[in-house]
């Protein structure tokens, strides 16, 4: 079992005091904090390497490239992606997403088509689709959930269709912690000769995630979810259908030869990397990468189990609070809550003064939390350098937050 005590040494900001109290940061799910290695990586390649990628024969600019290229080897490695032509950099899931909604969806769907979806979608998986269909008169099916927000799997086995042409979700969702079965689906699209497109930014962060033993044909995952920078994520894309697709964005770096009548494409994944890309980010991504492999995917996921079950316990010892979600074990280390009728935002204030940060809001998921009947909710997310003590001031912190708002 990871031992948090151990990570958190990593973690220069979790010294840090708020409000004159040691920060406790349940906000994972919106971005993790960065262990010194990442820190140190990026700063590396400043004081060291800075140069532009795949155009300068200097030595800095080898150096670099090699960098560059060493940390798409990385992620391919992370996710066993058969190679780097699988692995596009990108700015995050939701670039990853457009990416694919764009210059596989505008030439790929028609009206008649269908795309399938589920009503638990972040808005980086929904907006980019609704809008492709809309373009394209293709419809999106929307799946629903069952009563504890678990993808009703019936309701979705009944939307696939020869119509089908891609199905598109989350591997866990950000508001209900729900994983689902990505595998399984993927079998189901296939069968019916869909595609499959996995938002992967709560899913790759906190389990294994093999697109070969899952078998989808894209995922978009965003580093700064997973202890690396912001600026950068990755697309995955099966080779056979990246080749076959058109750019996404067009510029310098993703062509071979350009002159006045036409132009001809660089070879994966360059080919969907226009423009001088966030290179100090991708070092870092790799370095985050690195760490996540010492501590092993697999304990992640164990620990976050653990620490989930015992917020849930915990939480569930409050009269008033109500858990959105599955229970712990088929869920993330995602919690969102209500607590009687504190709005989640004067919670998550109060909770501020107690350096507890936590999220409160519709968590970019408007058409779930419709479907919930709620506005918002207060949500703690979890990550391996949180503690259960952490969990016990939080709880703490409700408890207080509660006879404030008696009196
Ligand atoms: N969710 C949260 O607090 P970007 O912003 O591109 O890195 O990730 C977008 C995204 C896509 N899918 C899911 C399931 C997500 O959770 C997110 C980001 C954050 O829940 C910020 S809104």
């Amino acid at each position: 079992m990871i031992d948090p005590q151990v990570v958190r040494r990593d973690f220069p900001i979790l010294q840090r005091q708020v409000r004159g109290k040691p920060l406790v940061y349940l906000d994972n799910a919106a971005t993790t904090q960065k262990p010194r290695q990442v820190i140190d990586a990026m700063n590396h390649y400043y004081e060291h390497y800075n140069a532009n990628v795949h155009r300068s024969i200097h030595e800095l600019g080898e150096e670099a490239t090699h960098a560059w290229e060493q940390a798409h080897e990385r992620a391919a490695r992370f996710i066993n992606a058969r190679g780097i032509e699988e692995v596009v950099f990108t700015k995050g899931t939701t670039e990853g997403v457009n990416l694919v909604a764009y210059a596989w969806g505008l030439t790929n769907l028609q009206a008649g088509d269908e795309v399938v979806t589920t009503i638990m979608e972040h808005h980086s998986n929904f907006v980019p689709w609704q809008n492709v269909c809309r373009r394209t008169g293709a419809t999106l099916r929307v799946a629903p959930l069952t009563a504890q927000g678990e993808l009703d799997m019936e309701a979705f086995r009944s939307l696939l269709t020869p119509r089908t042409k891609m199905v598109t979700l989350t591997g866990m969702s950000n508001v209900l912690g729900t994983i689902t079965p990505v595998r399984e689906i993927t079998k189901l699209a296939h069968a019916v000769g869909a595609l499959v497109f996995v938002d992967g930014a709560q899913f790759v962060p906190h389990t294994y995630a093999d697109v070969r033993d899952l078998g989808v044909d894209f995922m978009a995952f965003s580093g700064h979810k997973m202890l690396g920078p912001t600026g950068v994520g990755v697309l995955y894309g099966k080779r056979e259908i990246l080749e076959n697709m058109d750019p996404f964005l067009y510029g310098g770096e993703m062509i071979r030869r350009v002159t006045v009548e036409e132009t001809t494409y660089n070879d994966l994944p360059w080919k969907f990397e226009a423009g001088t890309p966030n290179i100090a980010e991708g070092v870092g991504l790799a370095a985050a990468m690195d760490y996540l492999d010492k501590l092993g995917m697999d304990n992640v996921r164990e620990y976050e189990k653990h620490i989930t079950g015992y917020a849930m316990k915990r939480l569930a010892e409050l009269p008033e609070v109500t858990i959105y979600g599955p229970p712990a074990e088929r869920r993330g280390g995602v919690v969102s809550f209500t607590y009687g009728d504190i709005h989640p935002h004067d919670l998550a204030s109060l909770l501020n003064e107690r350096g507890v940060a936590i999220r409160a809001g519709n968590h970019c998921a408007q058409p779930l939390m419709q479907q919930l009947n709620v506005a918002s909710t207060a949500r703690a997310s979890f990550y391996v350098y949180n503690t259960k003590e952490e969990v016990d001031v939080l709880v703490e912190a409700l408890q207080h937050a509660r006879k404030v708002f008696a009196q």
